[in-house]
């Protein structure tokens, strides 16, 4: 089945926040952000732009009824700074006029005075300073220091890798209108509906039933509208809370780039340890954060980062310990594979340093710790339904390994100006949100009495197709054609306390609910059709439109039946919940069963470096990757050929630059280059893993959103592989990403 959006997208058909038909009093809003990354404000003055015609209010943190703070998880950041600034781009004020031209004459109209203080813009220098957001956190298993001395090899090393910007094409924005009462309804763009109600109602000083937030779809999120989505939503609600008008807010580019936080940068460093026959017995870790100037979502995406530290391999001793490190940047936040990534790149980078000094192919060492049913996870989970060897081992296979690798000796023993490279990356990510009282979700479904269906649940459509997925289910457990079928906005007033949509989950938590639901409207409907019929209840079964007795069809259509339920008084309307069963985690411990399942994967990415140039491009990318049973392959294909090409981007060409004071240089699509339709793999094939499939997952096809991003650290590995054929001198640098020009340095280093 097609994403039910495509026609509409196609068309330009399709609503974001911005294409909604806005009342005619409607005003609009920009943002007064500080010039500097950290200091004290002295003094702003407002008067010459609250003087332009046409500008109706500049709010302030004085005009806030409730709390000053939208901190989710430590309340440690103001939606409008009073008295100090931590970032450049840190909101202070919120300019509402009658057009956005006149909002932006206003601001330029406004002068700061701030008194400098020392600026801090690296994780590394942060440590150094104890500049720390919390206390670091250790996962712990086995002894590491004991194993290492009984190791043959012991190798250390350090890794950077860069932040990421989600350059969702949609940036942030929101539409807030004051209804009856002193309520207000929020259209937003955000991935947490329920995050942006209920930190409205705390700024605004009211209660979370007076703020209606309502999502129709997103133009991407990527984890860039899980929690900061909430800012702008609220500002244009505490904006309506006083004028009692609509007010719009949607971020120009510019203003996106500079404000929002990104991926999170990462300094790390390593020790590994292992035996001549290549067993890693030892595994320590630091990862230095870099969190940016208020908590954000920081502690959880550390969290990942540990769980996801060994990635696809088992290591009976580990020590990994991370500091979120705070600095002067933009709060960094959530982004496809929320902390995993950066955690695997190390582990990775790790393996590859002990092959080279052993003297070994990294694919050896790769290949000799997979994962195996059993195996415990350092933080306490046993490995089930592990698929990371036969992943690997049909990828090996199907593609013909040996066939490539021959091919690329060939080509390295005989090209001179260009070099190819080879790499393996597997991939194993947890399904389920770290933080383990987030793992629900609700579905109300409206049968109505023509036999069509609406749906509402908590997930929010962005790109990702959860609204095709959760149309199918509907449509299947109901027995009904997908026409019958309508996937409603996403609404508070709906379905209330949802957890954002994020961490792979959304389909799963949002689809079981779902499932539940019609589940409960079918036994309904199946008592009214047995006494109908007068047959067995149990007989009953509803397919193809149709009530079928003991798998065969009978004369009783949908419309018949639901028409039926009606006259009798049944109920045509449910609500369901869904809490993932058998999850559990210790923080006290760090120990526990976090995770639903698992994703496995593998790919095997070749690379061509241009040696004079240091221009590269990608030859393949071929995964085998374990969707479990997909229930829509088309959709999930998609997510593997998007998030791998994110992935390479992130490992590759994504540079993110913020100078010494603080200012992001790369504040333009002209200085932050993302993969274009030139720059994806020439051939990216993805054959999905033969298996049973996992009841867990929903119609037990597993989560795809997040875990095919983490195929794109092979894309490092290869180039590097290539750089150390044309230059037997080369150190390698595990330094993301491997632009061209790093590329051309490594090439001709001595
Ligand atoms: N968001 C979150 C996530 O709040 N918790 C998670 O564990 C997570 N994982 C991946 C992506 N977003
Ligand atoms: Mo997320 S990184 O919003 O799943």
């Amino acid at each position: 089945m097609k994403n039910i959006d495509s026609f509409g997208h196609v068309r330009g058909e399709s609503l974001f926040v911005d294409d909604i038909i806005t009342r005619h009093d409607t005003l609009f809003g920009l943002v007064f952000d500080s010039p500097k990354a950290h200091g004290k404000i002295i003094h702003v003055d407002y008067t010459k732009a609250e003087n332009v015609a046409g500008v109706i209010k500049i709010f302030t943190c004085k005009d806030i009824l409730g709390e000053n703070q939208i901190g989710s998880i430590i309340p440690d950041e103001p939606l409008w700074s009073e008295k100090e600034v931590h970032f450049i781009g840190q909101p202070i004020a919120f300019i509402v006029a009658e057009s956005v031209d006149i909002a932006k004459k206003a601001k330029t109209l406004i002068t700061i005075e701030i008194e400098e203080l020392p600026v801090i813009t690296t994780a590394k220098e942060a440590k150094e300073k104890r500049s720390f957001i919390n206390a670091p956190r250790t996962f712990k298993m086995g002894n590491t220091v004991t194993s290492f001395s009984n190791c043959d090899y012991v190798v250390e090393g350090e890794t950077f890798s860069n932040g990421q910007e989600h350059l969702y094409i949609e940036t942030q924005g929101c539409y807030a209108v004051p209804m009856e009462n002193g309520n207000i309804k929020i259209t937003s763009s955000t991935q947490g509906p329920t995050a942006v109600q209920k930190t409205a109602a705390k700024v605004l000083g009211v209660s979370m039933h007076k703020i209606e937030v309502d999502v129709i779809r997103l133009g991407g999120g990527f984890g860039g509208k899980e929690d900061q989505a909430t800012p702008w939503a609220v500002m244009a609600a505490v904006a309506v809370q006083h004028l009692k008008k609509p007010v719009k807010l949607i971020l120009d580019r510019h203003d996106d780039l500079r404000m929002t936080g990104k991926r999170h940068p990462y300094d790390s460093t390593f020790k590994i340890g292992l035996n001549s026959n290549l067993k890693i017995q030892a595994f320590e870790v630091e990862f230095l954060q870099n969190s940016g100037a208020a908590t954000d979502l920081s502690p959880s995406i550390a969290e990942r980062t540990l769980f996801h530290a060994t990635n696809s391999y088992f290591v009976p001793n580990v020590t990994a310990t991370i500091y979120c490190c705070k600095t002067n940047l933009p709060p960094n936040t959530a982004f496809r594979g929320f902390g995993g990534p950066q955690g695997m790149f190390v582990m990775e980078a790790a393996i590859a340093k002990a092959a080279d000094e052993i003297g070994v192919d990294k694919i050896k060492i790769q290949e000799a710790n997979l994962l195996t049913e059993n195996d415990t996870f350092h933080y306490g989970q046993i490995a089930t339904q592990v698929e990371a060897q036969k992943c690997w081992l049909s990828a090996k296979e199907k593609f013909e390994l040996q066939k490539i690798e021959k091919e690329v000796e060939n080509f390295n023993r005989t090209t001179s100006n260009f070099k190819k490279g080879l790499s393996l990356m597997p991939v194993t990510f947890g399904i389920s949100f770290t933080n383990t009282a987030m793992n629900h979700a609700r579905a109300l479904i409206h049968i109505y009495q023509d036999g069509s269906v609406g749906v509402s649940t908590g997930a929010v459509e962005m790109g990702q197709s959860v609204n095709t997925k959760m149309l199918q289910v509907a449509s299947k457990t109901l027995g009904i054609h997908p026409s019958k079928v309508k996937l409603e906005t996403t609404n508070t007033t709906r379905v209330a306390n949802t957890s954002a949509s994020a961490a792979s989950s959304t389909a799963d938590l949002n689809g079981k609910a779902v499932l539940k639901a019609c589940t409960s409207l079918i036994k309904r409907l199946s008592k009214v059709a047995s006494s109908n019929l007068s047959v067995a209840e149990k007989s009953i079964t509803f397919k193809e439109d149709t009530v079928f007795v003991d798998g065969k069809k009978s004369a009783l259509a949908w419309e018949e039946i639901v028409n039926q339920a009606m006259l009798a008084r049944v109920s045509l309307s449910e609500n369901a919940h869904y809490a993932t069963p058998v999850i559990h985690f210790d923080k006290t411990k760090e120990k526990g069963h976090p995770f639903a399942y698992h994703v496995y994967g593998t790919a095997i990415t070749t690379v061509t470096v241009d040696c004079l140039r240091g221009t590269y491009e990608f030859d393949s990318v071929k995964i085998v990757h374990d969707f479990g049973k997909s229930m829509n392959i088309g959709i999930d294909l998609g997510q593997v050929e998007g998030a791998l090409a994110q992935g390479i981007g992130w490992m590759t060409m994504e540079e993110i630059s913020y100078n010494k004071k603080g200012q992001l240089e790369s504040n333009a699509l002209s200085t932050y280059k993302i993969p274009d339709i030139f720059s994806v793999p020439k051939n990216v094939e993805v054959i999905p893993l033969e298996t049973k499939g996992n009841e867990m997952a929903i119609l037990k096809s597993k989560a795809v959103g997040e875990p095919p991003l983490m195929y794109g650290i092979g894309a490092y590995f290869a180039i590097q592989n290539a750089v150390k054929a044309f230059n037997k001198n080369y150190q390698p640098k595990f330094h993301a990403p491997f632009t061209p020009e790093k590329v051309l340095f490594g090439l001709y280093e001595k």
